[in-house]
């Protein structure tokens, strides 16, 4: 079943059917394209490497950063259904301003590429996203309040991980479903339905170069899950790919946590909250899994800048409620 045709049977939401589906219709598109982008980066000219720039949070623009940001915006900008978008990769939210978008419901906030630093050495990258109703007057331009909504309020959050096979995995608060693309009809295929995280696993996945620079309860729980004295008697694997959606995705499947905390270098974590924690957030609780700062619910925080950070707690419920025990 296609996408299309699983988003029209199963969301219950008819008022706003149509228009959120060109929402995510234009998000499908950009991501075919950001896909086949990827495969051949290598063979073509001005993909690969670095942009020679920075984005506004100081971190090195690779190529593909801008390609895909330039492909998402184009993909919204033209499907009539989004009023503005805010991104990783541009420092204030873009305002579409034509009549047909003033009029628009929705605003997309997006990491058009994470994970970029993997893309020269051939290792998984992903799209994160988050769709809000604007709470601005239709008709006029959006402005910053549409997009500093509280995590909750999300229509639809997803990402697109481009893999082995190039996936998307969304929800609109009825459960989580992965679509994959097949590449034969550049169509994505109902291939998990109903997606479950399982309650626990013996997988953990964080950047240990940090470990003695974060608070003690993060070492603690660390150590705890490298112990015989743990719930499964014994280590746990450490599994970190350095792409946030890869992570997230084997943890979706097979259980697990993935912890980015606060650091000297990233005193509020290094992940953004509003199109890297939160998408994510409402997916993993879609899915019976928890989000956390360590010591707040991630889909609770009141956003006060685009870009903010927060520190991130992911994945099997037990396993985070474990970890959050060690915080203090
Ligand atoms: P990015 O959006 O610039 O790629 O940054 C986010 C990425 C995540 O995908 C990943 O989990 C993390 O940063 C890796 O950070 P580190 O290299 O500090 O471990
Ligand atoms: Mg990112």
């Amino acid at each position: 079943m296609t996408i299309h045709d699983f988003f029209e049977a199963e969301y219950s939401d008819s008022v706003n059917q149509q228009n959120i589906w060109a929402v995510l219709n234009a998000i499908t598109k950009a991501a075919v394209s950001v896909s086949d982008d990827l495969k051949k980066a290598a063979l073509l000219e001005n993909v690969l490497g670095s942009q020679g720039g920075q984005n506004v949070q100081g971190e090195d623009q690779q190529k593909l950063d801008v390609i895909a940001d330039l492909a998402f915006i184009e993909a919204f900008k033209s499907c009539g259904a989004v009023t503005g978008i805010g991104s990783e990769e541009n420092e204030a939210f873009v305002s579409f301003d034509t009549e047909t978008s003033k009029k628009a419901d929705y605003v997309v906030l997006f990491d058009p590429l994470d994970g970029s630093s993997n893309i020269d050495v051939n290792v998984s990258v992903g799209t994160i996203f988050s769709i809000y109703k604007r709470l601005s007057i239709s008709g006029e331009s959006t402005d910053l309040g549409d997009f500093l909504q509280v995590g909750s309020k999300q229509s639809i959050a997803g990402y697109v991980l481009y893999g082995t096979s190039t996936m998307l995995v969304l929800s609109w608060g009825e459960g989580v479903h992965g679509f994959t693309l097949d590449p034969d009809t550049n169509l994505f295929i109902l291939s998990h339905r109903n997606m479950k995280m399982p309650l626990s696993s013996r997988l953990y996945s964080m950047n240990e170069g940090n470990i003695k620079e974060c608070e003690p309860g993060v070492a603690e729980y660390i150590a705890y899950c490298q112990s015989q004295e743990n719930d499964f008697n014994g280590p746990y694997s450490g599994r970190y790919i350095g792409s946030l959606v890869a992570d997230f995705h084997r943890s979706l499947i097979k259980g697990g946590i993935y912890i980015y905390p606060n650091v000297p270098a990233a005193p509020k974590g290094r992940l953004r909250l509003l199109y890297e924690c939160n998408p994510l957030a409402f997916i993993a609780e879609q899915a019976g899994g928890m989000a956390t700062t360590g010591r707040k619910r991630i889909l609770e925080i009141e956003p006060e800048a685009l870009h903010e950070r927060a520190p991130l707690f992911i994945g099997s419920k037990n396993m985070v409620e474990k970890a959050m025990s060690f915080i203090s």
